[in-house]
């Protein structure tokens, strides 16, 4: 029967993986060769960076066969593609992620092994590809994880930065920005394409002609023309042979520019074109949900949106289909409004060069795109100033206006006499100075439109998107952020891997769900104690690693607080701060006091220009530079921020938590992501209700979650009443002394102007409650304290946490995107064999 059939094939991929790691020998001369062959050395003269590169190679060459089949299968076959569109792909090293989703995980390590090298030793050589800022780039990057696992035909389409998210370090406790020369050594794990590069203008005007059939039509007539240079990085499933890919663009000048220059004698000129025009992939906005409105990141966004619409009509001419059936082939993800303007281009690409008419063209863009909404920061939604618009992209503005009028009109009919919806719904902002509203362009041109977490979706509905949900409430859902357990568990883990895999099998790594059967073993005390000894390991490297790269003592059996994410005052570090401090202040008051040592530990980077986030950062580690020292805490209390939080050191941190830090203001939070990596590695959650977390609790049980602060429509009513933040100081004794002590210089050598400007803000305005909240978060610690005395019942609240982390992995997100939005099936991959191949 089909079902057997169905399992006898699952067996025969897996089965490839399982030979693959019986093949040791081969591996081990396969890495030799690529040392002597790729890095032209031999072991007594190669660094450890060349044994890293040797087995980047090594694994490469086992990554191209199953690369191969899989562009054969879906070329064959005119697969339905998923192609998601996204300005940032935040993968973090791929070396280790592919070593397990190839299963050799453990047999590269022998290999290296017997030859005196530390396999985790290598695997940190690689610089990893920081190519976004937080959540929005990694959630794309567990995405496409998710995807090739679930053997669906996906493209990840992006920019290829030079310069990826800066390197963070700290001098005197203030943040200080490195380039981030990710390419400097070279990139194993690309591949340039330039026989597929595309033209992509800039500027210029445009023309009316009629053409041969006397029809009326538009000329886009450029000033600048850029090409585009895909580089293509194979993207492994776990277990599988598929290998989707991720095209990444590098935008670099067309030769013929400069000759032409050149000849005419302007060789300086013929220069600085090829630098203005390599400018364009130069490097990643460090901004994390704040626009800043430049001209460079419009035309990046254009330039990455127009080579991949560009790519995807190249192949539905390869594979002979008609440009009329663009939406059968592809469902096409917006990555929150960066790439919308995909929207406009998508149209001129059909109207003026495929030369469909419009309505025809206008139903294909519809049925195409998707749109995932990530923020309700109001500074985080994009909006383009007219004349900068006008300025760089001419045709496309007078493409929206023909939407706008278009859509409109629709409008006016369903809304009779609602002048006022009518602007709201309009993609031109036009009180004041005139914008362009993206996300109001995303909306019009999808037929499906996302928030990334219950509360978040339902929020958009009632406010943000509400005028768009009255129209067409039919296009909106929700679908909850996820991760990926391969890179944040078994990677991540390996200790907690082995534990959950000895006791349930294996199977969870692709069906997490199955991690509620830990939940059997909650009153097995072998198994508790495992567990506790899994979380001690784990916390005693990550103490190593503290003590070593901050000279700071770590007692592995405090309890590990962690809060690490982007800096923001709505994610409210500041608020853990002040929580440091009133725990200090006891102390103080009563050096005896007996309290649950506590480690506090922060990541996380800041915009370069966000002055309150660096001056947040500073007080954490001002704080630490006193606790830290302070003869009166006995080490009660240390506060350490690791500086450069990324992937690979997220990796290190989220196994070794006790506590995980969720204290957004309620309302703010869209989904969070590092939440749902906290408790799969057996956190509990110190949260407020916002975003994923309301999700995290329903699942884990109340008992099992801290929950504190404001309710959102609480915040709201606090809001319409006219908050007063003031008021909450004069009445807590608490929050008073630690205002206080923060204002009076105590953290800043006696310097009161230090930390000034963020006391004003919390006592004059406070936009995020942090006052308001206070009173019921210091409670709520003090609850985490008393239950973590216990460790027998923290151990087995942990352990349900992580049975019950199922939900948020990103295979059961790709599996409701794959059928509520972008209806495409998974296609099996068939590994074909070395004559397949040449043939
Ligand atoms: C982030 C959101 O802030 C975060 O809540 C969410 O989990 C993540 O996206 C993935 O959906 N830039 N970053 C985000 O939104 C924007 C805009």
């Amino acid at each position: 029967d089909s079902s057997s059939a169905g399992q006898e094939d699952d067996r025969e991929r897996r089965g490839i993986s399982e030979r693959a790691s019986l093949d040791k020998r081969a591996l081990r001369r396969s890495f030799l060769d690529n040392l002597l062959y790729v890095q032209g050395k031999f072991p007594r003269l190669a660094t450890k960076n060349d044994y890293y590169l040797a087995l980047a190679h090594t694994v490469r060459d086992r990554l191209m066969q199953r690369w191969i089949s899989t562009a054969a299968a879906y070329t064959t076959q005119c697969s339905r593609t998923v192609c998601y569109l996204s300005a940032e792909f935040l993968m973090g090293p791929h070396l280790g992620n592919n070593l397990i989703n190839l299963g050799i995980y453990d047999v590269a390590a022998e290999v290296v092994g017997e030859l005196g090298l530390d396999l985790e030793d290598l695997l940190y050589q690689e610089e990893e590809p920081g190519l976004g800022n937080g959540g929005l780039g990694r959630l794309a990057a567990c995405f496409i994880d998710s995807l090739a696992t679930l053997e669906v035909p996906a493209l990840g389409y992006g920019i290829r930065y030079e310069y990826g998210i800066f390197h963070q370090t700290l001098s005197d406790g203030w943040q200080v920005e490195k380039t981030d020369k990710w390419l400097r050594f070279g990139n194993p794990w690309e591949l340039a394409r330039p026989e597929w590069a595309v033209e992509i203008k800039f500027g210029g005007h445009t023309e009316q002609y009629t053409d041969e059939h006397q029809r009326l039509r538009v000329r886009w007539v450029a000033a600048r023309i850029v090409n585009g240079v895909p580089y293509d990085t194979p993207i492994l499933g776990y277990h599988v042979n598929t290998a989707n890919t991720l095209r990444l663009w590098k935008a670099e000048a067309p030769e013929s520019f400069d000759f032409g220059q050149f000849n005419r004698g302007d060789y300086a000129g013929a220069v600085t074109q090829k630098i203005v025009s390599e400018n364009l992939s130069k490097v990643l906005y460090p901004n994390d949900e704040q626009e800043a409105g430049k001209e460079l990141r419009l035309q990046q966004q254009f330039f990455f949106v127009s080579c991949s619409l560009q790519d995807m009509l190249r192949i539905l001419q390869i594979q002979r289909i008609p440009v009329e059936k663009f939406h059968e082939k592809f469902a096409v993800q917006l990555n929150d409004t960066h790439p919308s303007i995909g929207v406009a281009e998508l149209m001129r690409l059909l109207v003026d060069e495929q030369l469909l008419a419009w309505d025809t063209a206008w139903d294909i863009t519809c049925k195409s795109f998707g749109y995932t909404n990530h923020t309700l920061m109001p500074e985080a939604l994009e909006r383009w100033s007219l004349p900068l618009f006008q300025r760089v992209l001419p045709r496309h503005l007078e493409i929206i206006y023909e939407i706008n009028a278009r859509f409109l009109d629709q409008v006016r009919i369903r809304f009779f006499g609602d002048e006022a919806r009518i602007a709201r719904l309009s993609l031109i902002e036009e009180q004041g100075p005139r914008y362009v509203r993206m996300a109001n362009l995303a909306c019009v041109g999808s037929h499906a439109i996302n928030g990334v977490a219950d509360l978040h979706t339902e929020l958009l509905k009632q406010d943000v998107l509400k005028d768009f949900y009255e129209l067409c409430p039919e296009k909106f859902s929700n679908k909850t952020n996820g991760v990926t357990p391969r890179r944040w568990i078994v990677l991540a883990n390996p200790r907690l891997t082995s534990l959950i895999t000895e006791t349930l099998g294996d199977g969870w790594i692709r069906d997490l769900d199955l991690l509620r059967g830990l939940e059997s073993h909650i009153d097995d005390a072998a198994f508790v104690q495992r567990w506790q000894a899994v979380k001690r390991a784990n916390k005693a490297d990550l103490a190593t690693h503290i003590e070593r790269r901050l000279q700071i003592s770590i007692d592995p059996d405090s309890l590990f607080d962690v809060q690490v994410k982007r800096i923001h005052e709505y994610k409210r570090q500041h608020l853990a701060a002040l929580h440091i401090v009133a725990l200090y202040c006891r102390i103080k008051a009563n050096p005896n006091i007996e309290m649950v040592p506590r480690t506090f530990i922060f990541g996380g980077k800041a915009a370069p220009g966000y002055h309150m986030a660096k001056l947040m950062i500073k007080l954490i580690t001002a704080i630490g530079d006193v606790v830290n020292f302070d003869p009166d805490v006995r080490g009660r209390l240390k506060v350490a921020f690791l500086p450069n939080f990324s992937v690979t050191n997220g990796q290190r941190i989220y196994p070794a938590a006790d506590l995980s830090e969720q204290i957004s203001t309620a309302g703010k939070e869209a989904s969070g992501t590092g939440n749902m990596k906290f408790q799969m590695n057996g956190a509990l959650t110190i949260g407020t209700m916002d975003g994923a977390n309301i999700e995290i609790m329903e699942e884990v049980g109340k008992e099992n979650f801290f929950q504190f602060g404001l309710l959102t429509p609480e915040v709201y009513a606090w809001q319409a009443r006219g908050y007063r933040p003031q008021e909450c100081y004069e009445r807590s004794p608490a929050l008073r002394e630690v205002i206080d002590l923060i204002g009076s210089g105590y953290f800043a050598r006696g310097d009161s102007s230090v930390f000034k400007p963020l006391i004003d803000v919390l006592l004059r305005y406070d936009p995020y409650f942090l006052l308001a909240d206070f009173d019921s978060y210091v409670a709520c610690q003090d609850e985490v304290s008393a239950v973590y005395k216990d460790k027998h019942r923290w151990a087995r609240m942990a352990i349900l946490n992580s049975a019950r982390s199922g939900k948020f992995s990103s295979d059961r997100t790709i599996r409701q995107y794959c059928s509520e939005i972008w209806n495409v099936d998974k296609v099996p991959v068939r590994l074909l064999s070395q004559e397949d191949v040449e043939a």
